[in-house]
C-alpha cells in the first residue's frame, strides 16, 4: 500500500501530526511523520514533495500554524493528493492559518480540514486510497458504523436520564 507522509512545520504542531498518525495507523495505513518547514527548512520540504511519488507515498499531509504556506509549498512540488490542516499557533488562534491554507490560487489544490483536524486528513487520505482498495473501504465503513452505534448509545443514556 502507498505511505502517507505527515509534515509540520515545528515539533509544536506535533499534536496534530499525532491525532493523523494514530488514524492512519488505527487503518493499517503506512506514515511516516517530518519535521519541516517552507521557511526554515525551504530546500528539505521541496526535497520530500518533489522525491514522495518516487518514495513509495500516495498522499501528503501538511499542518503548520501562523502564516502557514507550508501546504501549498509542498503542494507546488508534487502532484500527489495534499491535506493541508491549518493549527491554532500565535495570537489568531487559527484564523491566520485557516486562511493561508485554505485560499490557494488556482492551479495548485490543497485540500483543507479543519483547524487542528488530523483525524479528518487522515480519513481523506484513507478514502482516497479506498477508491481502489476493497479491504480499506470495509474498514472505513465499519469505522463509521463504530461512530454511529456510539452517539446512539450516548443518546440512548441522555434519554434515560433527562427523557
Ligand atoms: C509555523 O509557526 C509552525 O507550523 C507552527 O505552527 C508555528 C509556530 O512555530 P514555533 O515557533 O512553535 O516553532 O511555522
Amino acid at each position: 500500500m502507498k505511505k502517507v507522509a505527515i509534515i509540520i512545520g515545528s515539533d509544536s504542531d506535533m499534536p496534530v501530526a499525532e491525532k493523523a498518525y494514530n488514524t492512519l495507523k488505527e487503518l493499517e495505513i503506512p506514515a511516516t511523520v517530518h519535521i519541516l518547514s517552507a521557511h526554515r527548512t525551504p530546500e528539505e520540504a521541496r526535497e520530500l514533495a518533489v522525491n514522495a511519488r518516487a518514495n513509495g507515498y500516495g498522499a501528503i499531509i501538511a499542518a503548520a500554524g501562523m502564516a502557514a504556506h507550508l501546504a501549498g509549498a509542498i503542494a507546488a512540488n508534487t502532484t500527489l493528493p495534499v491535506v493541508g490542516i491549518p493549527v491554532k499557533s500565535g495570537d489568531l488562534g487559527g484564523m491566520d492559518a485557516l486562511l493561508s491554507t485554505v485560499m490557494m490560487p488556482s492551479g495548485i489544490p490543497v485540500a483543507t480540514v479543519a483547524i487542528g483536524g488530523g483525524v479528518n486528513a487522515a480519513l481523506l487520505c484513507a478514502q482516497m486510497f479506498a477508491i481502489e482498495d476493497e479491504e480499506l473501504r470495509a474498514k472505513l465503513e465499519k469505522k463509521r458504523a463504530d461512530n454511529t452505534a456510539a452517539v446512539l448509545e450516548k443518546n440512548r443514556a441522555a434519554a434515560e436520564r433527562f427523557n
